[in-house]
């Protein structure tokens, strides 16, 4: 075997390789497990043992030279490449950058930040509660009658009953009723809220709701709610309204014509309705408000005797957030907000 002839071989053929793809393919040809240096390696084994020493000293060096052909070629293609890129490529630095396309904040998450910051800055604190809620808490609690329609399978959507028992022990109270429902409205987090609360108390509860009913332009199955609770010594519908004008003034940066209608929630009295002037003259419904009704308190276990002069009282209300954000964007159906249709959340 000559192992010169080979070393010049490998050497004029590893020189004239131009790329990264063909030092492989040449490398593997010498230096592979079958390459032509492995060969020599594989016949030292039926020489004798002074000559198997002399030639494997010399395929060792033969061996090291080839790599570092390979390793010096390797260098040179590589140096070559960026000078090129260098020569040909030019970045231009006064182009103009390619513009990211930015995402944004749906018109209901921006209108519930607005209306939460607004409620921060005038006392109230932010409470939650859950969205898959218990008789108990979303109607005994608030004073709704057994009989009512509310409770009706046409506006609630109810659950069977066989959920995990794990979850069902962290939203359930033992002895009461706790046949699952997904939460009609955020009004059962007034009592779970006052449970483990002391007065006086001032508190705003964002959250979904489900209604089991038929859609169209102001109503949805499923929608938001802003719910308010405040609870002290002396508490009376003038401060309820004085409160919601301040919060809409605040929240339309002008001043909102709206009207107090009577209404009926078994959980206030007196109960009233609130509507606001749409910029097509209509008025459109917001809200639902009162004075806490005293079984409220007593569900929560609070104590109502207003006679012996330290009884808590209090107002609550719930508001529609996507009526405000059809209000405050002027959107003629409430719809468009679940559909995601790009050209409409573009717009905000
Ligand atoms: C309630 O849900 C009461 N819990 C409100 C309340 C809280 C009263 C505290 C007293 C004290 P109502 O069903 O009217 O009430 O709903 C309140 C508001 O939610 C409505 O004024 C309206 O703005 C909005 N709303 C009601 N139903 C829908 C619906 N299907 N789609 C969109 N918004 C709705």
């Amino acid at each position: 075997m000559d192992l010169q002839e080979l070393k010049n071989r490998a050497k004029q053929e590893i020189d004239k390789v131009v790329d990264l793809d063909e030092i492989e393919k040449t490398f593997k040809k010498y230096l592979g497990k079958k390459g032509e240096v492995a060969l020599i390696f594989d016949s030292l084994k039926d020489l004798a043992i002074e000559e198997k020493k002399a030639l494997g000293q010399e395929a060792n060096v033969l061996k090291q030279e080839i790599e570092e052909f390979f390793e010096q070629r390797k260098k040179e293609i590589k140096n070559t490449a960026s000078e090129i890129k260098q020569t040909t490529e030019r970045i231009d630095i006064t182009r103009p950058g390619t513009k990211m396309a930015r995402g944004h904040l749906h018109p209901l998450t921006l209108v519930l930040k607005d209306a939460l910051k607004i409620f921060q800055t005038m006392g109230f604190e932010i409470a939650q509660g859950p969205e898959l809620e218990t008789e108990w808490y979303n109607f005994d609690a608030l004073n709704v009658p057994k009989d009512h329609p509310a409770r009706d399978m046409q506006d609630t959507f109810w659950l069977r009953q066989n959920m995990s028992t794990n979850y069902k022990k962290q939203i359930t109270n033992n002895n009461k009723s706790n046949k699952l429902l997904m939460r009609t409205h955020t009004s059962p987090v007034q009592v779970r809220y006052m449970e483990t609360h002391q007065p006086p108390l001032r508190i705003i509860v964002p959250g979904r709701v489900f209604r089991n009913e038929a859609t169209d332009a102001k109503h949805e199955a499923q929608f938001y709610q802003l719910e308010g609770l405040m609870v002290d010594k002396e508490v009376s519908a003038c401060n309820f309204k004085a409160i919601i004008e301040e919060f809409l003034k605040r929240f339309f940066k002008a001043n909102v014509e709206i009207r107090l209608r009577p209404g009926f929630f078994p959980f206030t009295e007196p109960s009233f309705e609130i509507d606001a002037k749409r910029a097509d003259g209509k008025w459109m419904e917001i809200m639902g408000a009162g004075m806490t009704h005293p079984n409220v308190f007593k569900a929560a276990g609070l104590n109502v005797s207003v006679s012996a002069g330290h009884g808590w009282c209090g107002f609550a209300f719930g508001v529609g957030v996507d009526r405000l954000a059809l209000l405050k964007y002027k959107i003629n159906d409430i719809r468009l907000l679940y559909q995601n249709d790009m050209r409409f959340l573009e717009q905000f």
